[in-house]
């Protein structure tokens, strides 16, 4: 019994040392913004629901500014690239079914501050990526872009 033991403890020793050895962690590494462009989507993006990340104003809500504030932190983490879930303005919690693709949503700021952050993030070699959902416009503006089709003249 005690030599059973023994063997499986040796092979349990010999297994994780040599599966530790197999392990690599790649670290990730600052590089200027043509490289990055090239590597993308391989590199290590960090996603961001902006509304639950950080607060700024005591509102509540996450906003850009949060972003922006937390940047040092998230180029310390290794990050090269936040992915933000949608921002422009939207009736639901979770901002997808947009009203207006070249705003901001007021709770999240505004297009100054995104502006500022897309600024802020280059300045530390982190791209800025958003979720542009077009397949989920608002109902809300179903009633403008109708009329808008509808007055254009095909003939
Ligand atoms: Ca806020």
């Amino acid at each position: 019994m005690q030599k059973k033991i023994f063997l499986l403890i040796f092979l349990a020793i010999l297994f994780f040392n040599g599966y530790s050895q197999k392990i690599k962690i790649i670290k990730p590494q600052k590089i200027n913004s043509t490289i990055m462009v090239n590597h993308y989507p391989n590199c290590v993006f960090y996603e961001i629901f902006v509304q639950s990340f950080y607060d700024t104003n005591n509102d509540g809500v996450g906003d850009i500014n949060g972003i922006v504030k937390k940047l040092d932190y998230l180029s310390n983490f290794g990050i090269q690239a936040i992915w933000l879930m949608p921002v422009s303005p939207s009736p639901s919690y979770h901002k997808y079914d947009i009203t207006d693709y070249r705003g901001v949503h007021n709770d999240y700021g505004s297009i100054d501050d995104f502006k500022i952050l897309v600024k802020e993030a280059h300045k530390r070699e982190i791209k800025i990526i958003i979720d542009l959902v077009v397949n989920h416009t608002s109902g809300q503006v179903q009633k403008l872009w109708s009329d808008k089709i509808s007055s254009i003249n095909f003939s």
